[in-house]
């Protein structure tokens, strides 16, 4: 059968609401299943707010964003939800134990799913470290976690519910370059199948991405693997040197 999971984005342009100016001009790209999509660029430049489109936290003013080929502006929110596993920025996590903020997005997930996508976001000894395990309890706003705990967490949560569509924004930002890599690398082998699209502050993050876009100011500078930008983009390469 055909991977699912294929997102595309057409000429895409966003305002806020009761915003004058766009955020977002002229947006279009594909990405892939199979494949892992980077976004990179200076804060404010319209990351967390292109992939927001997606989800439908927001609706786009003009172009189209389409999920196999189907706008997402025709799905109902439960199919967008069960298909698109979005790590937001912020992530949150309810009071309540692990289990139930892992069962989130998928309530009859066995256990061994969970610990599955705990050890594939490197949170399983976060979570084995404590006699009470799962049942372990995470207080409101999550303030008795650590904020990379609280990533880890997050993406194992999106892990759970097996999507299509991987979203991660700035997910690995709070983990020091070794665990960042570590999950990475967990990460490819379970989401072989998925489109993986990954907002990134740091290169190291994104250096082995499928393709890698470069936005700015709302729009796409410029495109291409690490290797290609590095010769061609003088915005990527500020980046890298930053
Ligand atoms: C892009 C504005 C923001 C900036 C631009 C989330 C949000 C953003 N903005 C709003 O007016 N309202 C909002 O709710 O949109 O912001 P972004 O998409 O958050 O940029 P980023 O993700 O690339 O930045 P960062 O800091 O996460 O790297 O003008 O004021
Ligand atoms: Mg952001």
């Amino acid at each position: 059968a055909e991977k699912k999971g294929r997102v595309e984005f057409r000429d895409v342009t966003f305002k806020y609401p009761g915003a004058e100016a766009p955020v977002l001009s002229n947006i279009s790209f594909t990405a892939e299943p199979g494949k892992t999509l980077a976004i990179i660029g200076s804060t404010g430049a319209g990351k967390t707010t292109l992939v927001s489109l997606l989800p439908r936290l927001y609706d786009v003013a003009s172009g189209d964003v389409l999920l196999d080929g189907v706008p997402v502006t025709e799905m109902d929110a439960s199919e967008i939800t069960s298909r698109v596993s979005a790590v937001p920025q912020k992530p949150y996590l309810f009071s309540g134990t692990i289990e139930h903020n892992l069962r989130f997005g998928k309530p009859d997930a066995t256990d061994e799913e969970l610990w599955d996508a705990l050890e594939t976001a490197q949170a399983k000894g976060f979570v084995e470290e404590k006699s009470s395990g799962l049942n372990r309890r995470i207080a409101q706003g999550g303030t008795n976690v650590s904020g990379g705990q609280r990533q880890r967490l997050s993406i194992a949560r999106a892990l759970v519910t097996k999507p299509n569509v991987y979203l991660f924004d700035d997910s690995f930002s709070a983990l020091d370059v070794a665990t960042d890599a570590r999950l990475r690398k967990a990460l490819k082998g379970k989401t072989k199948d998925a489109t993986v699209i990954i907002v990134a502050q740091r290169v190291s993050t994104i250096a082995d991405a499928d393709e890698i876009l470069v936005l700015d100011n709302g729009r796409i500078v410029d495109r291409g693997t690490h290797d290609e930008l590095l010769e061609t983009s003088p915005t990527y390469q500020e980046i890298v040197e930053s």
